[in-house]
């Protein structure tokens, strides 16, 4: 089959909020985030017109090919000193955008869906990746407590998203993850390494040639 035509065909046939649990602890609820999508996509744009994107520099002295802001009371930020989470966005030196009520309410929901009750998240990363930007291996150390879980809400194209172990060497499964998927990362999952692969050329009736990732973290 050509690769456009076989791209069309590339799309969730999963019945929405279907649950999967791909290992202990990792509980995957496909379209959870759909009959709130407009919404949440609203307070994404309200977000970055605050706090815009910026493809951030890693210590090693890289800049990342996905571009991120933040907002809540605190931010994932990468620079030449480390990773770490700052209650101000470095560009503006003002504090990052409160956190919509509709995103904490959505991950409260989903992490309550998941078998977490009452999780109440001080950080969203927002992620976005155009055709090629890809996340490496890594594993998400930057928080205080790994017993919180991590949420994340997959927006746009869809992207293959790569998880491993608790050794960065362990074999990885590969996961599809679409426009409205939800995922809840805890217990023994937390601390698995887990990237995304380069993200593949198309476009998104909402979001055009992007895909944008929301994950929501309990940092301090
Ligand atoms: C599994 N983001 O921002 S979200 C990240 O799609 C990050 O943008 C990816 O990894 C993205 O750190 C993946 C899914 C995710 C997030 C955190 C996890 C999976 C996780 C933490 C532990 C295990
Ligand atoms: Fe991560």
């Amino acid at each position: 089959m050509h690769g456009a035509t076989a791209e069309l065909f590339e799309t969730n046939s999963d019945p929405p909020s279907a649950r999967q649990l791909f290992c202990k602890g990792a509980v995957l609820l496909r379209g959870f985030a759909l009959s709130r999508e407009r919404e949440v996509l609203r307070a994404v744009g309200g977000v970055i017109r605050a706090a815009p994107l910026r493809r951030m520099i890693t210590p090693g002295g890289l800049r990342m090919s996905v571009a991120m802001s933040n907002c809540g009371n605190l931010g994932w930020i990468s620079d030449r000193l480390g990773y770490r989470y700052s209650p101000d966005d470095p560009q503006s030196g003002k504090p990052w955008p409160a956190m919509p009520k509709v995103f904490a309410q959505l991950a409260r929901d989903a992490a309550a869906s998941a078998g977490f009750a009452d999780f109440a998240p001080d950080a969203c990363l927002i992620n976005r990746y155009e055709p090629g930007a890809k996340l490496s291996l890594h594993q998400d150390r930057d928080e205080r407590d790994f017993s919180q879980p991590i949420v994340s809400v997959s927006l746009g194209l869809p992207a293959t998203f790569l998880f491993g172990g608790l050794v960065r060497n362990d074999r990885q499964l590969r996961v599809p993850l679409f426009h409205g998927d939800v995922v809840v990362w805890g217990g023994p999952a937390r601390m698995r390494y887990h990237g995304v692969l380069p993200l593949k050329d198309g476009t998104h009736p909402l979001l055009g040639a992007c895909r944008i990732n929301l994950t929501f973290r309990k940092a301090a």
